[in-house]
């Protein structure tokens, strides 16, 4: 029987400097089967090419109810352990896309946010929600753990306690105790006004120097959870190399010439 073609599961929206991935399995809530994964992690090597045309990407989920409702049990639940720890690997390598991506990516949470879906938002930069979302790592229901950095990020984004007892009890939290926790930076009343000021936020960052904003996103993101010497050394080596940038040269000299300045991306 000849079926047709299914419909990508991610795909990339552009508006100007701006790119938007969207993960659009909306009758599953956007869990993340390895299809899924392979292709968000192709989104962002993809983008990653473009260099500085793109200053910001936010991520999406389809229909309204999910950001991401976690991995596909579905597609869990006849793997060997071997085939589990490939999956796990899988998740990584998008954590690690976005974590390479040399602009901010803001996960743009509107629904659930559990289990891969929280830890695909807590590997972008910044995680925006409506005050319709709910945030948990609910695997320990399933018999399972965090698979793709929940054990190593959420303690970090919201303190070692709290992470214990949301990996513990598979509790789900709404947006404003998330964002009391620190998880969610900034909260809206609806999905326009979330996508709206997290293209705001792209844009603020757009009027600076792209090299000192990649140059920063990289010291943060590989000095999270390195012991202090260690990252001190990261942050002076990413330093160092702020000052072989152009952009640093003409940010300082503008400066002090009382002046805006030009940056050209390099
Ligand atoms: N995987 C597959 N399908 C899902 C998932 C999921 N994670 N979540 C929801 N769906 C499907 C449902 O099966 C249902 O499909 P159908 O209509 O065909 O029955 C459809 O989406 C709608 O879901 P519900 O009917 O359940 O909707 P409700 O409003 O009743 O409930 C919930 C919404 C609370 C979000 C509920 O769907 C739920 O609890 N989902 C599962 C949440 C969960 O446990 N997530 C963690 C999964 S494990 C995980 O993420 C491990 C991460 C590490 C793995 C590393 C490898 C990637």
């Amino acid at each position: 029987p000849v079926t047709a073609p299914a419909a990508p599961p991610v795909r990339i929206e552009r508006d100007g400097v701006v790119a938007t991935v969207v993960i659009d399995r909306p009758k599953a809530l956007n869990a993340l089967s390895p299809e899924v994964l392979r292709a968000l992690a192709d989104a962002f090597d993809r983008l990653a090419s473009e260099g500085d045309a793109v200053r910001g990407v936010l991520v999406v989920g389809e229909g309204g109810r999910a950001f991401v409702a976690g991995a596909d049990i579905r597609s869990l639940a006849e793997l060997t352990p071997e085939e589990g720890a490939e999956a796990a690997r899988l998740g990584h390598r998008v954590a690690a896309a976005i974590e390479a991506f040399p602009a901010p990516v803001i996960a743009c949470v509107d629904g659930f946010a559990l289990g891969g879906g929280l830890e695909l938002a807590l590997a972008c930069d910044l995680i925006y929600a409506t005050d319709a979302s709910g945030f948990g790592q609910p695997e320990v229901r399933l018999g399972l753990i965090p698979g793709f950095g929940g054990t190593v990020r959420l303690p970090r984004a919201v303190g070692l306690p709290l992470a214990k007892e949301l990996i513990f009890t598979g509790r789900r939290i709404d947006a404003e105790t998330a964002e009391r926790a620190g998880l969610v930076a900034r909260r809206f009343t609806d999905r326009e006004a979330l996508l709206e000021g997290a293209r705001a936020t792209i844009a603020e960052v757009a009027e600076n120097a792209w090299t000192a904003v990649a140059l920063a996103k990289r010291v943060l993101v590989e000095a999270a959870g390195t012991p202090t010497e260690r990252a001190s050394e990261l942050e002076v080596a990413g330093f160092e190399d702020a000052f072989r940038t152009t952009d640093m040269r003409e940010g300082v000299a503008a400066f002090l010439e009382k002046r805006e300045p030009r940056f050209s991306g390099r």
